[in-house]
């Protein structure tokens, strides 16, 4: 006989489907945003028995009139016939028209999973069917537009769910939603979908390098607030430069976020979780360690009473992102206690960018106006390890060159 259930034990739900990994690029060109992303992820949550753990669920489809809530039927039938046989010739100049976009045979289906399961998964904990759930899903979505794939993302993936839960379940009594954005880029495509929008705090924090990082532009700027209705619900925080880590991270959720989630108290959080910005990721430059992402999501969870969707963004570094995941995952079924430590300080950058946040949104959060204490403004910069093509550990200021 079957031991009973533990009623205290978390249901976590865990979505996964091979098919998504049909989307790839055309000629077997090598390409960052590959199928193996999310088959690395699986097999080392499976390798360490996390599946048998959670409810298993397979990816289902996303309805257009769902995904017709934040794209344009111009671009949903694009993406639903990219794939066909009509398309082998043009696939490759349409996909051209885009930036940083490839399509294959396997694409509309991924994409249409990919969307279809975090509409189910955030469905669910919305119901409390599930506690929380992490979506293990490709092609990603935040950079996706309503009009325009961008990014490697092809539908926006976590903006359809969000929209969904707000119009189509009114009865599950979700009203507010926290976004928060942790992949390293900025979530350009969500930030606009939500803009005028108060029922969607949207929170990203990505490497900005003063308009210069990918996707560029002033999109990802601490002056983005939101406008009209939705002015103060949205928030970026925009890194000066790559190297961040876990002590950055962390000054920003104590000294941003919490307090904002704390007033804004949401009745679900979306994570858009890209793990670019992992340590050793080959786009991202930042250093986030397992632990980091641990903590950070721990933090998250006092709110809406646990209630937390994961959706898989960026990440191209096989074993971070394997590892980073598997981290949250033994978060969510709390396995505890955390074990792991914080080393080093954060950077003086950060607490300015801290600063600047803070003083651009204080009209709208009265938690944020209070000045920060001096000794947390004292700590200086410090150097990160990094390692080269050799193997060998330097350590590194930003902005500075490598020295021993
Ligand atoms: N000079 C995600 O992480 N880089 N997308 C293009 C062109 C594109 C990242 C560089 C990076 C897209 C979901
Ligand atoms: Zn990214």
């Amino acid at each position: 006989m079957e031991a009973p259930e533990d009623p205290r034990r978390r249901r976590v739900g865990l979505l996964y489907d091979e098919r998504m990994c049909r989307h790839a690029t055309p000629d077997g060109e090598s390409h960052p945003e590959n199928p193996e992303r999310i088959r690395a992820i699986w097999l080392k949550l499976e390798s360490e028995g996390i599946p048998q753990r959670c409810v298993v669920l397979r990816a289902k489809e996303a309805e257009d009139k769902y995904i017709a809530l934040v794209h344009t039927q111009s671009h949903i039938k694009l993406i639903r016939n990219i794939s066909s046989k009509e398309f082998d010739s043009q696939r490759l100049r349409i996909a051209s028209k885009f930036n940083s976009i490839y399509f294959n045979k396997g694409s509309s289906e991924a994409a249409y999973l990919a969307a279809g399961s975090v509409v189910e998964v955030s469905e669910k904990v919305a119901k409390g069917d599930l506690d929380s759930a992490i979506a293990i899903v490709r092609p990603p979505g935040h950079h996706a537009e309503s009009d325009e794939a961008m990014g490697f993302c092809l539908f926006n993936n976590v903006a359809i769910a969000a929209n969904f839960l707000l119009n189509e379940r009114p009865e599950l009594g979700i009203r507010k939603i926290l976004i928060v954005d942790w992949d390293v880029h900025h979530g350009n495509g969500t930030q606009n979908m939500f803009y005028k929008d108060p029922r969607v705090l949207f929170f990203s924090i990505h490497r900005f390098d003063f308009g210069s990082f990918y996707p560029a532009g002033d999109g990802g700027s601490y002056c983005m607030v939101g406008e009209g209705a939705g002015a103060g619900y949205n928030i970026n925080v925009p890194w000066e430069h790559g190297q961040c880590g876990d002590a950055d991270y962390l000054a920003v959720w104590d000294h941003v976020l919490l307090p904002v989630a704390e007033s804004y108290n949401p009745d679900i959080i979306l994570i858009s979780a890209g793990f670019d910005a992992a340590v050793r990721d080959p786009l991202g430059g930042c250093c986030i360690t397992p632990y980091g992402y641990s903590l950070m999501l721990k933090k998250l969870m006092g709110f809406a009473q646990g209630k937390i969707v994961m959706t898989l963004e960026g990440g191209y570094n096989l074993n971070s992102i394997a590892n980073s995941v598997l981290a949250c995952a033994k978060v969510l079924l709390e396995e505890k206690p955390l074990v792991g430590s914080i080393e080093v300080q954060p950077f003086e950058s950060t607490w300015r960018v801290i600063q600047e946040v803070r003083h651009e949104l204080k009209t709208f959060w009265p938690a944020l106006a209070v000045e920060l204490p001096q000794n947390v403004l004292a700590s200086n910069g410090r150097p990160c390890p990094v390692e080269d093509a050799h193997g060998w550990l330097w350590f590194k200021f930003a902005g500075e060159q490598m020295y021993k």
